[in-house]
């Protein structure tokens, strides 16, 4: 299971949380986001440690371990099942909104009676709220603006969530004998950035008899809380809230109509409207089963079979929205999209120096152990004081010790001394030139301010790209997929001003940010043929798992190696960071 970490990292967070809203003692909320730290930290999964050794890993106890043993076998930990039950669920909503931390929410509940979204609404209507302590005009008028984007996201889960549950059910159910094939298709597949429910398909030739334990170990394994439908070819079930209650669809059908239900179950239904109506053109008809002339299958095994026999060549996942990709298919010219395995080099990364959890050297030798040639070592700017951003005077201290790193790893990886430099509300940069000249590069970022209006937003982030030492501009609109809209700059002006610059917009790979997003990079690539920055803003080395999303997310923009900077030689990259320099 290679996320397990992730998912048991969460857990412990959340009973961080929770133990903090039920009033439980300081000691066990530090040490529940401790092991939640240290599980997100932690190189390799804990499903492939001995569980005998797992209490003598640094920073996990004997409790930690015996919990994470629990969840290994059960899917779920009993502690975290009790402090549940302690408070409403629908508080759990609450705690989703941004801004409202456990502090606050313990607050909302035990003075007002907040319960949930809708209570914390009413709350709000009547005046109650504003009567709170703390609960200023500005905080209220906040509070509103977030409940309705999260609104407006609806139960659709971020992707880093949906693609974990089904990599954990794929590799549990794989080795069942009677499958063949089993892959994941749907949205996930196609990359979006947020996933209503999880499509698993199988291939399997098997008897009645094995079908039937597929479908049993699906239902009964431990992710699922609900079993909402359960037949002879499909099922349907709802996870536990450990990954948020998802709902995963899978369906089993004959290997020699594997291909065709991955198309038709991948989606886009756009673009599979298309698809059928190009093959009733070529006079033919496609459906879940195969592609089929006079009544007869002709293709269905294979995508690749189905997508020639239609005289097309194979569309990538990402590709497949109806945005013109069977026009390009058609005469042979679809973009050649970038690969994971394209990336060498990571340009946004934090240390200790600043919010991140491993040293310089930690974080350049995981750079190495992922066959990057460079990495840029990036922490954050004085004025992100909560993320102990570096004062000038410490920045010069670290560009030195960066440098000795970067000495002793010499002929390993390249490593530069950067910043991830704030960019302020008025669009000024957090150093002064004469400080920014001195880095290997510079990636300037929007973190505060995120609320203010377009034309402010745009006119700071112009100011920036025109700062000469700007490299990247990072996560260039600070949304926060699901639960903050961030900045709505006018892209074009963005766009026109970066392009002059010479410079590249960040696609941010973690999957809160994905931002740039696809749309955005989209336009940024095919229309103004812009360079991509993809970067996982890696404060830890699970961190670096992100890349994928990252990835996905330039492909949907149509992205081959030429639109991203981070695909380049390590010679090539200097010099191209170079040029983007007085
Ligand atoms: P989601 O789950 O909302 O993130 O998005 P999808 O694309 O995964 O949608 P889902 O799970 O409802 O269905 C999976 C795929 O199955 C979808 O992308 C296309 C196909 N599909 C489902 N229903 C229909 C339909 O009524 N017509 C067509 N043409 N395709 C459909
Ligand atoms: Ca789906
Ligand atoms: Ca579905
Ligand atoms: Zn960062």
């Amino acid at each position: 299971m290679p996320t397990t970490n992730a998912q048991l990292a969460a857990i412990f967070h959340q009973m961080a949380d929770l133990t903090e809203i039920t009033g439980g003692n300081r000691f066990k909320v530090n040490a529940f986001a401790k092991s939640g730290r240290v599980l997100e930290d932690m190189t390799k999964q804990v499903s492939e440690i001995d569980p005998a050794l797992l209490p003598k890993v640094e920073g996990i106890g004997k409790g930690t371990a015996e919990r994470i043993a629990e969840f290994l076998e059960t899917g779920q930990i009993a502690d975290h099942q009790k402090l549940l039950a302690q408070v409403p669920s629908g508080l759990l909503k609450v705690m989703d909104v941004p801004g409202l931390g456990p502090k606050t929410v313990a607050l909302l509940w035990n003075e007002v009676g907040i319960e949930s979204i809708d209570d914390l609404k009413a709350k709000i209507e009547t005046g109650e709220l504003e009567a709170l302590k703390g609960f200023g005009k500005k905080k209220i008028e906040n509070i509103l603006k977030n409940l309705k984007f999260a609104e407006s996201a609806g139960d659709r889960q971020r992707i880093g969530l949906a693609y974990a549950l089904a990599i954990m059910l794929i590799e549990d159910l794989k080795d069942l004998p009677s499958i063949e094939k089993i892959e994941y298709a749907g949205s996930l597949r196609r990359g979006k950035e947020t996933i209503g429910d999880v499509d698993i398909l199988v291939a399997s030739s098997g008897t009645d008899e094995q079908k039937k334990a597929i479908f049993d170990a699906f239902v009964n394994h431990v992710a699922v809380a609900d079993v909402i439908a359960h037949g002879d070819t499909k099922a349907s079930v709802r996870t536990h809230e450990e990954s948020k209650g998802m709902q995963v669809d899978l369906r089993v059908v004959a290997p020699e109509n594997f291909g065709a239900a991955l198309m038709y179950f991948t989606g886009s239904k756009e673009h599979n409207v298309k698809m059928r109506e190009r093959a009733i053109a070529q006079g033919m008809s496609l459906n879940e089963y195969s592609l089929s002339k006079d009544g007869e299958p002709i293709a269905g095994a294979t995508e690749e079979d189905v997508f020639a026999a239609m005289n097309l060549a194979w569309v990538a996942p990402e590709l497949r929205e109806d945005r013109g990709e069977l026009a390009l298919a058609e005469s042979d010219e679809l973009p050649k999209l970038l690969e994971l395995a394209d990336i060498k080099a990571e340009l946004h990364s934090h240390t200790t120096a600043s919010d991140g959890r491993w040293s310089i050297e930690e974080n350049a030798l995981g750079a190495a152990g992922r066959g990057f040639h460079t990495v840029a070592i990036t922490d954050h700017s004085k004025g992100q004081a909560q993320a102990n951003g570096l004062s000038e005077k410490r920045l010069v201290q670290h560009i030195e010790a960066v440098r000795k790193v970067a000495k002793k790893l010499e002929g390993t990886i390249t490593v530069l001394a950067g910043s991830e430099v704030d960019i302020l509300a008025d669009g000024s940069l957090d150093y002064d030139d004469d400080l920014l000249a001195e880095l290997d590069i510079v990636v300037a970022s929007p973190h505060a301010a995120l609320t203010q209006d377009p034309a402010k937003a745009t006119k700071r982030l112009l100011k920036a790209i025109e700062n000469p030492y700007v490299t990247i501009v990072g996560h260039p609109t600070g949304r926060i997929v699901n639960r903050r809209e961030g900045l709505s700059p006018d892209m074009e002006a963005i766009f026109k001003a970066a392009k002059d610059r010479g410079i590249a917009l960040e696609i941010n790979a973690s999957p809160y940010r994905l931002d740039l997003r696809d749309t955005h990079a989209r336009t940024w690539v095919q229309e103004y043929g812009g360079k991509l920055a993809i970067n996982t803003d890696a404060h830890s080395e699970d961190h670096l798992n992100n890349l994928r999303f990252g990835v996905v997310t330039a492909r949907r923009a149509g992205a081959t190696t030429d639109d991203v900077v981070n695909t380049m030689s390590k010679s090539t990259l200097a010099k191209w960071i170079k040029s983007t320099r007085p």
